[in-house]
């Protein structure tokens, strides 16, 4: 089964995902080993490893370290274009839509398509959905766009189901990294009343409750990062 199938199959069952996100300029390469046996004690699904930037091109190596100690499947979560190796099991094939700058919705998407075409990895076509997380993070830097602000649900609904309509098979709705407001319940419940495609929600969660709170307002896959990044103890209160 492939790893979307995965998911849908998941979303249909309940269960709830969790990603840990490795940000390739961040990591420790001689950490790597230690830090996936509190990833394999934890309830972690999915690996996915990517930035806004990657400046030294870290990301190949990392993500080949990654594979020979997890047998979890690592995703992609790219930048941009450069962060592409056929070294990880699939991409998040992102478009920017609640942004306006045609390089995030569709110039790196054709700079990407003939790299992607001779990788093995599965593609998943997803709409990126930047909302605000009470302060402007590196996404909104690099991509030079806007959050939709909270209170604005109808746009951040409305974006959702056109990502649906036009065929992106996830909708990831982003706070931003270390973002101090997390996307509200009440958001995370109207889109997922609204779509029928699985929801990821990420961006400042750094308590196990935040995280129950996502789960239970329809979120089927949350990632998290920074808060790994900070306090390795974490995986202690998410274990299996
Ligand atoms: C960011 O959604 C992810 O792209 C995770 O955010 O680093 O705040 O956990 P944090």
């Amino acid at each position: 089964m492939n790893i979307y199938q995965n998911i849908l199959q998941a979303k249909k069952k309940g269960k709830k995902l969790l990603a840990v996100l490795i940000d390739p300029e961040k990591i420790d390469l001689e950490n790597i080993p230690s830090f996936f046996e509190k990833v394999h004690q934890s309830i972690a699904t999915y690996i996915f490893v990517g930035g806004s930037t990657d400046k030294d091109n870290q990301i190949e190596i990392v993500v080949s370290k990654i594979k020979k100690v997890t047998h979890l499947p690592v995703l992609l979560f790219p930048g941009d274009v450069s962060q592409i190796t056929n070294t990880a099991d699939g991409i998040l094939f992102l478009s920017l839509l609640s942004g306006r700058n045609p390089e995030y919705l569709i110039e790196q998407q054709i700079k990407a398509a003939p790299i992607l075409k001779n990788t093995n990895l599965e593609i998943l076509p997803t709409g990126y959905i930047l909302v605000d997380g009470g302060k402007e993070t590196a996404t909104q830097k690099v991509s030079n766009t806007k959050p939709i602000p909270q209170e604005n649900k109808d746009l951040i609904i409305n974006t959702s189901l056109a990502g649906e309509f036009s065929g992106k098979k996830l909708i990831y709705l982003e706070a931003g990294s270390g973002a101090t407001k997390v996307v509200s319940q009440k958001i995370i419940r109207e889109v997922s009343e609204s779509i029928s495609i699985p929801i990821i929600v990420g961006g400042g969660i750094r308590s196990k409750q935040q995280l129950v709170n996502a789960f239970k307002a329809g979120a089927d896959l949350v990632v998290i990062g920074t808060v790994f990044e900070n306090d390795e103890n974490f995986f202690n209160q998410l274990k299996k």
